[in-house]
């Protein structure tokens, strides 16, 4: 075993950060399950040597013989800690680090982590920008990945931590740490919801404060960590016609995003900005001037008085649920004509069958799951389509003058699409092709 081996397993966003970061500072070995397929993330292994000349590229046939030469090895977010290759690693006495143990490490400012089922990239966004001028970088989960960050020349940085990253990272020190909430998710890798938010409250350990969701006991730091308890603290809530911030007023109006879930982000990212001595004012205009991040309940236009809506970052159910109530709690309060479908990851599709009725016309479904999600809403009329673009015409269809075409799949999009974003440009291209 060379002590200063380390094999970094996975060469996508995550593997490539860490590569670029211990390269010249240890003996590393690269392998990916996917090489020699089509997916490949180094499809042309010459122009990887050039980069990178000391650096082992192996197969996954050939990973039995690289464990014997290195201790550590960190494992892309993306593969499961369960995954053949890890447990081999681990039963072998290879110790784990992960890109963002090797971030805290190395970072010489404070560090923030968010983590939670829903509304992370808006709140590491917001808390970035109301921390701007004292030159915090945001990253993680989010992208850039945390360790790109630390070459930018910032003060301290905000990271987005999934509980794929919280999962595999030490016990370290983060300054400010804050659960948004916790819902059903990825329960194809964690066991139950328990397991789950126990992966998520890693956050905490031995964090320096938190910032929390009061109204969900799952996100609750322990006793001992001084904290802010969202719409629990008199200073820090949302309430009937805003926000109220620090103790002060602040309208519904002069908040750019819109939805309740989203006047929640916007306390608990001030909250955490505040901890900073990010000031009112600051505050206040980044909630003046936020308008939200793509593929998160966008409006992308309106055809024949439709109103076309790319929510396509709803992976899940609570994010699409979180979509259907911001709609009906417009002021029009109008029918929604809901797409929907992809990779449900073991939810329970019942909640939405409870959520829908009365507020939805009807219900496009795509992909892999969508005979399951159809049989968990029954009452609501429901069409099959082979596509996307087969989907969003017969939503059209579907739509009448003053309806809400609401593009909310509640899935993984890895069974048509390369990734959630990809997936929303396909949604936009068609609709503005339609609009032509
Ligand atoms: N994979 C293999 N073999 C490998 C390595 C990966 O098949 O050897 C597969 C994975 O199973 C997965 C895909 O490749 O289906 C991508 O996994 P990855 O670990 O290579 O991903 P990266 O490109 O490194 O991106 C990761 C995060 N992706 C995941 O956690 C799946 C990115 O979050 C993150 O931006 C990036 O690191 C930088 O930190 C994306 C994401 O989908 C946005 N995150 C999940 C979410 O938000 O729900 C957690
Ligand atoms: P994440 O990074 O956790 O996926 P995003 O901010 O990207 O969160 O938002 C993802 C989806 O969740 C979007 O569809 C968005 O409208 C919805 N969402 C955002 N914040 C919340 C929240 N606090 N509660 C429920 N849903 C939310």
């Amino acid at each position: 075993m060379n002590p200063n081996g380390t094999l970094i397993l996975g060469a996508g966003a995550s593997g490539m950060s860490c590569l670029r970061y211990l390269h010249g500072k240890r003996d590393l070995i690269v392998c990916d399950t996917r090489f020699d397929t089509d997916q490949s993330p180094i499809p042309n292994s010459r122009t990887f040597y050039q980069n990178f000349p000391q650096v082992s590229l192996i197969r996954p046939s050939d990973f039995d013989r690289a464990i014997d030469s290195v201790s550590t090895m960190v494992v892309s977010p993306g593969l499961p800690l369960s995954h053949c290759l890890v447990r081999k690693a681990l039963s072998s006495g290879i110790k784990l680090v992960s890109d963002v143990d090797l971030f805290i490490d190395a970072a010489d400012g404070p560090v923030i982590g968010i983590t939670g089922t829903n509304g992370k990239s808006t709140v590491t966004t917001l808390v970035g920008a109301m921390l701007e001028d004292q030159a915090f970088g945001s990253g993680g989960n989010l992208g850039p990945p945390a360790l790109d960050l630390l070459n930018d020349g910032f003060a301290g940085y905000v990271l987005e931590l999934s509980s794929f990253q919280l999962e595999r990272m030490e016990a370290k020190r983060l300054d400010v740490a804050s659960i948004i909430n916790i819902s059903n998710d990825h329960l194809d890798r964690h066991e139950s919801l328990d397991s789950y938010a126990a992966v998520k409250r890693r956050i905490y350990r031995d964090c320096g404060f938190a910032v929390y969701n009061g109204d969900d006991r799952l996100s609750r730091p322990p006793d001992n960590v001084p904290s802010v308890a969202v719409n629990k603290d008199e200073r820090w809530r949302v309430i009937e016609k805003g926000v109220v911030i620090d103790g002060r007023f602040v309208a519904s109006d002069a908040i750019k995003l819109t939805g309740d879930h989203n006047r929640f982000n916007v306390v608990a990212a001030a909250a955490i900005a505040d901890s900073f001595g990010a000031s009112f004012d600051n505050i206040r205009h980044v909630l003046e001037s936020f308008e939200g991040l793509p593929h998160r309940a966008q409006i992308i236009g309106s055809i024949d008085d439709v109103t076309y809506v790319d929510d396509s970052k709803a992976t899940n159910l609570g994010s699409c649920i979180a979509a259907i109530e911001g709609v009906i709690k417009q002021p029009s309060s109008r029918r929604i004509v809901l797409i929907a479908g992809g990779m449900g990851k073991g939810a329970d599709f019942a909640a939405l069958g409870r959520a829908i009725p009365g507020h939805v016309r009807s219900v496009v479904l795509i992909g892999r799951d969508a005979r399951l999600i159809a049989a968990n809403i029954p009452g609501t009329p429901v069409t099959f389509a082979s596509d996307l673009d087969d989907a969003v015409v017969k939503a059209r269809m579907d739509a009448v003058p003053g309806d809400v075409v609401l593009f909310s799949p509640a899935c993984a999009s890895f069974d048509m699409f390369e990734n959630f974003v990809v997936r929303g440009q396909a949604f936009t291209r068609i609709v503005e092709g339609m609009s032509k």
